[in-house]
């Protein structure tokens, strides 16, 4: 096989954020940036014989040329094969599974997620590790030091792979094989959850609507829902993958599922309604008239866990990502079984997964999961309500409203001020922290704060240390407010402000969340000064 060694320049910006490298699509199209990142993240790697690559992604725009780029680039470093998903489509859970199932080295997982795609949007690039979950930070760090002194980068000359057809094609030794996407997700569907169950539920006259706003979940749903479960196809909506979403921003949340929203909370609305974002692996849980926080959902499946099948036995323990609620931490400490504290970002669950430790994990962003892959997972989400449903006979709803009753509420909303200019966005940080050792014992109103700090993490399995991880203002009574940065946008600054208040209050658990936490936010604004130094009066998004 002939092989080009490029010669190139490194280029400054190519820093993995919470999920890998996000960019807009023209930055990725720029003459070898793409090639770049690639070769920084096969340089830091130590390639044995005969390994393989997984690689896919959500079918956004530029997928299917970068695809082609990286299957070279895989040949030229030194893998002996390449299981690429049909038309280049790999779920990030999917992706997770295949990388287990058939234990290749790695992946590649090419998705901005939840970001819009399109010529104009967002292009994303992520390394996954041998476990099937994204690299750690200190794979990650290394990547984008090498990527700063990168000077050429290898790329074989072969033929460009026929994507659409399954099987296998051989190049001086080098084989790519095109796989189903979707049969061996299914399968492992199929294999925890109790799906005749579930097919009575739906065949009793239940309603299911899932939404997979144009992105990469369509196929699975339809496999799953329709084909294995038995849901009447209308059961589906906008599931045919678009490369650029339709038009939409593949986020399943209250305002970016807005034509999900409006079914669920309609006359006819179904028994169950959820959707799921650009990669796959968020999930947004809807009742009748109702919505379910990713905090809460957590919480519950956990104290549930028992009614399904892969779970019957119990569960390990669980983790949550620090800004989540605090809800799964009462469920654990009821079932006595360990519940850890973690960064951001699903890569820091894979050591405690991977030594055993939880089984089942999760953020407020919408993203839930457990150990049968190491990616968070969308349908499995759905699933576990579907299971739930069925084996309860109860409402999404009730099910909640149970919940609270028995463990509290910890009443909870996430508000983003996104695309704001980055030295206004450093400077509320900049102003809390300014005020850290001032702030405990000072009150405001009904709160006062008891502590202070910028959550730092000790991985309990490998003892690596991440700083920097987000300002927590936690008041005597319990409350909270979190005020941290995201790290996987493209624009500008995006403010995150967690705010979390726990009730055992009947009364106080049916108010809107937004009304029961209307004083916390008043104080946030008022410590951290954020409408004065930003301009914003609103967030942009709540949930
Ligand atoms: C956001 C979420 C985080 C999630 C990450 C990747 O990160 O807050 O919980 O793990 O997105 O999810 P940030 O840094 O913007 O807050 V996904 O579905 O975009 O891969
Ligand atoms: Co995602």
């Amino acid at each position: 096989m002939h092989i080009q060694v490029i010669a190139t320049q490194p280029f400054t910006d190519q820093k993995p954020g919470t999920s890998g490298l996000r960019k807009k699509v023209r930055v990725f199209q720029q003459l070898h940036y793409l090639q770049n990142f690639v070769q920084s993240i096969f340089n830091t790697l130590e390639i044995p014989e005969n390994a393989t690559l997984t690689l896919g992604g959500d079918g956004r725009f530029y997928n299917k040329e970068a695809i082609q780029i990286i299957i070279k680039m895989a040949a030229a470093n030194g893998f002996a094969s390449v299981l690429v998903g049909q038309h280049g489509i790999l779920s990030t859970p999917a992706a997770s599974n295949v990388i287990r199932k058939y234990h290749t080295f790695g992946g590649i997982i090419l998705s901005a997620s939840h970001n819009p795609g399109g010529p104009e949007d967002d292009f994303g690039i992520k390394y996954n590790i041998s476990n099937g979950g994204p690299a750690p930070e200190k794979i990650t760090d290394r990547i984008f030091a090498t990527s700063k002194t990168i000077t050429e980068y290898r790329i074989a000359e072969i033929p460009e792979v026929n994507l659409s057809k399954l099987g296998t094609t051989v190049h001086d030794g080098f084989s790519v094989t095109v796989i189903d996407p979707v049969r061996d997700y299914a399968d492992l569907m199929q294999s925890m959850f109790d799906f005749s169950a579930i097919k009575r539920w739906l065949a009793t006259g239940h309603r299911l609507k899932f939404d997979a706003m144009h992105a990469v979940t369509g196929p699975y749903a339809r496999e799953i829902f329709v084909h294995r479960l038995g849901a009447p196809a209308d059961s589906l909506m906008n599931c045919d993958v678009s490369e650029n979403f339709g038009g939409g921003h593949p986020d399943p949340n209250l305002t970016y599922a807005a034509e999900l929203v409006k079914i669920a909370y309609g006359a006819q609305a179904p028994d169950f309604s959820a959707a799921s974002d650009g990669d796959g692996d968020r999930n947004m849980i809807l009742g009748q008239h109702f919505f379910v926080t990713p905090s809460d959902s957590l919480a519950l499946i956990a104290a549930n866990a028992r009614l399904i099948p892969a779970y019957a036995q119990g569960l390990s323990g669980v983790a949550r990502s620090m800004p989540t609620s605090g809800a799964v931490d009462r469920v654990a400490a009821r079932l006595g079984i360990a519940c850890y504290e973690t960064p951001t970002g699903w890569k820091f669950f894979g050591n405690l997964m991977d030594a055993g430790r939880v089984a089942l994990c999760g953020e407020e962003s919408f993203g839930t999961g457990s150990d049968h892959v190491r990616e968070k997972d969308g349908l499995w989400a759905v699933l576990c309500w579907l299971n739930l449903l069925a084996a309860t006979g109860e409402s999404v709803e009730s099910l909640v409203r149970k919940h609270w009753q028995s463990y509290g509420r910890n009443v909870y909303s996430r508000h983003d001020y996104e695309n704001v200019p980055a030295a206004q966005a450093n400077a509320v940080i900049a102003h809390v922290k300014a005020q850290a050792s001032q702030l405990p014992g000072q009150v405001f109103g009904a709160y006062t704060v008891k502590t202070v700090d910028d959550f730092s993490y000790t991985d309990p399995v490998d003892g690596s240390v991440s700083t920097g991880q987000g300002l927590r203002i936690l008041f005597a009574c319990g409350s909270r407010v979190v005020i941290r940065l995201s790290g996987t946008g493209t624009e500008g600054a995006t403010i995150r402000v967690y705010l979390e208040a726990f009730t055992e209050d009947a009364a106080q658990q049916q108010l809107d969340a937004q009304d029961a936490l209307a004083e916390l936010i008043a104080v946030s604004h008022q410590i951290s000064l954020l409408p004065q130094l930003t301009g914003r009066q609103q967030p942009t998004v709540i949930t």
